[in-house]
């Protein structure tokens, strides 16, 4: 089957984004995928897509506008007027940063409407071809690194900063932990960063050094902080705001590298306007280019499992093989969790 709607449908659809009928073309081949039938065009997929919508909103009992905060399991939170709520995702693909409208059925908040993104931040998604995202809606993408520990790695802010200029956001490169640094020459590594237009903030969490600089440049405006684990970017944010409370984590001794203890990204709105965004480190930018796959290679108790789906996500998919495993046991939850939380690192 086509890939692509008719001229005549798009016609119609002229008042959507780009990325709005993408994503409505995705759920319409998705919807397929998962009734099995395969006789009907795309169009009359898309159409039953938008007739869903309309549906739900229709017996919404309420609608309310919010930015989705965290993804959990099977639920997002999303900050509304009336406070954070837990919504379900129906089958929108959405990402932390979102602007979104939520309806009311019975007890139940469901997304309804995703808003065009101003900006996203994505990493390249080798396995599918594409783009993972990992954030909407930013100004500023703050690079976080550091320096001794974990060593200064300046081959990432490059990656980085071809997927932030792509995404439509501004960036900002933190060297933090420069209370541990001995010779200053070190940071020579950035001066073509400060040159070529990119502010370069010198940070300590631990000392509070920098962080004032950093606040005023980012006062009122929706910041990510992005970068490996360990070099502070939960430290930064609690600097930022004690009202946050974040947790950090160590570095082991040995490699120097981080230990993950943030693992999935969170929204918050401090009481002067900026809203913050912490993320998981990724691992090395060597996973940049690793596959889904390879991470599944990688859980041996995984292997021989099937799903109903051949895309499923192993989130909410009825006939999920390893959901399966994990509710009888045969996979750990802990083990569960971290294959998953590979899987969005790597994709
Ligand atoms: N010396 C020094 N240590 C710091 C500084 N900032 C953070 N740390 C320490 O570095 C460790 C890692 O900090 P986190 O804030 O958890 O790092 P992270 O980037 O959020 O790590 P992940 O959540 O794993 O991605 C903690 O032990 C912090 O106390 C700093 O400015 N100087
Ligand atoms: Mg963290
Ligand atoms: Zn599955």
């Amino acid at each position: 089957m086509k890939q692509q709607i008719s001229n005549k449908l798009a016609a119609q659809l002229e008042h959507l984004t780009r990325a709005q009928l993408n994503d409505l073309t995705k759920r319409a081949l998705q919807l397929r995928l998962r009734t099995g039938d395969r006789s009907a065009s795309l169009d009359v997929w898309v159409q039953r897509v938008i007739q869903k919508d309309q549906r739900v909103l229709a017996r919404a009992e309420k609608v309310l506008k919010g930015t989705l905060t965290a993804i959990l399991l099977n639920e997002v939170m999303v900050q509304t007027e009336q406070g954070v709520l837990l919504a379900r995702p129906g089958n929108h693909s959405v990402i932390v940063g979102d602007h979104v409208q939520i309806g009311q059925i019975a007890d139940q908040w469901m997304i309804v409407e995703v808003e065009p993104r101003r900006t996203k931040l994505s990493r390249p998604d080798v396995g599918n071809g594409g783009e993972r995202l990992i954030v909407a809606n930013v100004d500023y993408v703050v690079i976080v690194v550091s320096v001794v520990s974990p060593p200064l790695h300046p081959r990432l802010i490059d990656r980085y900063l071809i997927a932030i200029q792509n995404g439509g956001a501004k960036p900002v490169i933190c060297v933090n932990k420069v209370d541990l640094l001995t010779d200053e020459a070190e940071l020579d590594v950035l001066i073509p960063y400060r040159e070529g237009g990119v502010p370069v903030i010198a940070c300590s969490a631990l000392e509070d050094r920098g962080i004032g600089e950093l606040r005023e440049l980012l006062a009122g405006q929706t910041v990510v902080f992005v970068g490996h684990s360990g070099v502070g970017k939960s430290s930064l944010a609690n600097a930022f705001s004690a009202e946050l409370g974040l947790k950090t984590g160590l570095v082991s001794a040995g490699y120097g590298r981080g230990t993950h203890t943030t693992t999935v990204s969170s929204l918050h709105q401090l009481s002067d306007g900026t809203v913050l965004i912490d993320t998981p480190g990724i691992r090395s930018f060597g996973l940049w280019s690793t596959t889904v796959d390879e991470v599944g290679a990688a859980f041996p108790e995984i292997q021989g499992l099937e799903c109903r789906f051949r895309d499923c996500s192993h989130t909410t998919e009825p006939g999920c093989g390893i959901l399966a495993a994990v509710a009888d046991g045969r996979m750990s939850q802990e083990r569960y969790e971290t294959m998953m939380r590979l899987r969005a690192e790597v994709a």
